[in-house]
């Protein structure tokens, strides 16, 4: 056997879900409502009309579920807590039976093996704080402070992998700027306000974790790098491969990390550009004991005289998945040591990486060969990354099951099990087994007999 596919014993294999995408249980139990449930229950919002209002009911099954992640070997699971199910009006009184789902689901992971990463917001807003500006209003660096304390008061002593934010590039952009997201707002200057509040609240929530979990707590955050290359050398692509990169990445990373804004995108921004008043430098530059990468694609830009931001994606051959996103494992490998080069040496966890597929149940099974092939190919070159220096800890594939995908509803299927979506009975694909072969033995094998 070649050692290049041999993982680290100690190295950590997961899966990686979202509170929305799952739950259901819209407004059992207390809950409050969130953005997304308001943006889903808008009609024209979500492409198939559907809502996370039921989901994967992973509120009623969450046993069901932790017995076929213990069977399907996961050494970890990367879960999110909704906001509105522990604080329904965002700040105040706190739900109980809210809380109570999440201590007894850390429990029942515990029992079975399994460690929780546990992810504090993957975009579900209580509605509550989004009438009060959400993300665009300085006072959610407080409220998501509040509400972390809370959490991390209870879940702490059980609990030591943290991971902030999801995707704050997405939630702003898509959220604040092109309106694909909740909560559906088309605003420029919002979307400024919006991308440094969440900067700021990561480094409030990184400093109450360590805070109150104590500084051998691991707390991370997961921002979504794809890779991202010039059409060709001439320097007006490289430019504009380097703006697309700046307001995607380095608007995050270049803040949370090194505590400044990327210079280069000030003109871009005009007089959007975040100014970072004295109060907020306590909060940046405060840094993450781990890097979560979430990483899908990769995208070649040239540059595009009639384009506001002028530059535009080159469509490259190849094949793609189910979303028209390029099948590209080398990206994973340029995106690995080029983060490792601009930020690191820094632990790295790859907290989402997967595919979509137009999957079908035949005969009780899923053979989704297309989807072996993705991952393989994708944790070939996260290896290569790791002979050449990076330091990636584990793996998270999204997802453990077919799910809510966002503004797609339920037509795009992401999951390593197939959910039928009219008895939502569980049916682990082909990649499912093949991903717990790998994770039992930490050897990479094109296929899975
Ligand atoms: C993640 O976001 C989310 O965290 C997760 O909840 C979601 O279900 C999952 O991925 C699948 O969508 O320029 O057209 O080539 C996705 C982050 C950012 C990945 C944009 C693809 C570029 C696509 N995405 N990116 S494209």
């Amino acid at each position: 056997m070649n050692d290049n596919n041999r993982f680290p014993a100690e190295f950590v294999w997961g899966v990686a879900t979202a509170s929305y995408q799952i739950e259901g249980a819209w407004n059992e139990d207390g809950k409050g409502e969130s953005i997304w449930d308001r943006f889903s229950h808008t009609p024209g919002k979500i492409k198939d009309g559907s809502t996370g209002d039921v989901a994967c009911d992973h509120y009623h099954r969450w046993k069901d579920d932790v017995a076929l992640l213990k069977k399907l070997g996961m050494k970890a699971y990367r879960f999110s807590i909704s906001w509105p199910r522990i604080l329904p009006e965002g700040t105040g009184e706190i739900n109980q039976k809210g809380l109570a789902f999440y201590e007894n689901l850390v429990d029942e992971l515990l029992a079975a093996g399994i460690v929780p990463f546990v992810t504090l917001y993957h975009w579900d807003l209580p509605q509550a704080l989004q009438d009060r500006g959400g993300w665009a209003n300085r006072e959610v660096v407080n409220w998501f402070a509040d509400y972390v304390a809370i959490v991390v008061k209870h879940l702490g002593d059980r609990v030591s992998h943290w991971i902030t934010l999801n995707e704050p590039a997405c939630f702003v952009a898509g959220g604040y700027f092109a309106g694909t997201n909740a909560p559906g707002l088309k605003d420029a200057s919002l979307a400024m306000k919006a991308c440094h509040h969440a900067n700021l609240a990561h480094g409030a929530a990184y400093k109450v974790i360590k805070s109150i979990s104590g500084p051998d707590s691991q707390a991370g955050l997961s921002f979504n790098v794809d890779h991202i290359q010039p059409a060709s050398d001439k320097p007006e692509d490289v430019q504009a491969a380097r703006r697309m990169a700046g307001r995607r990445k380095n608007m995050y990373t270049d803040p949370v990390l090194k505590g400044v804004y990327p210079e280069f995108m000030r003109s871009y921004y005009g007089r959007n550009f975040p100014e970072i008043t004295a109060a907020d430098s306590e909060f940046l530059g405060v840094g993450v004991d781990f890097f979560g990468l979430n990483h899908y694609t990769s995208n070649t830009v040239e540059y595009a005289q009639d384009n506001p931001y002028k530059d535009k994606k080159v469509r490259q051959p190849g094949k793609y998945t189910a979303m028209d996103w390029l099948i590209h494992p080398e990206g994973i490998y340029h995106t690995l040591m080029d983060l490792n080069r601009q930020y690191g040496p820094i632990p790295f966890y790859i907290t989402e990486n997967g595919a979509a597929f137009d999957d079908k149940l035949v005969d009780g099974e899923v053979r989704d060969s297309d989807r072996v092939e993705f991952l393989h190919s994708y944790l070939a070159e996260t290896r290569r990354a790791m002979k050449d220096g990076v330091d990636v800890r584990g793996y998270f594939g999204w997802t453990f099951m077919d799910n809510f995908e966002w503004s797609h509803g339920l037509g795009k299927r992401f999951g390593l099990c197939y959910i039928d979506y009219a008895t939502l009975e569980r049916t682990p694909k082909a990649s499912a087994l093949w991903y717990s072969n790998l994770a039992k033995t930490g050897i990479l094998c094109s296929h899975y007999e």
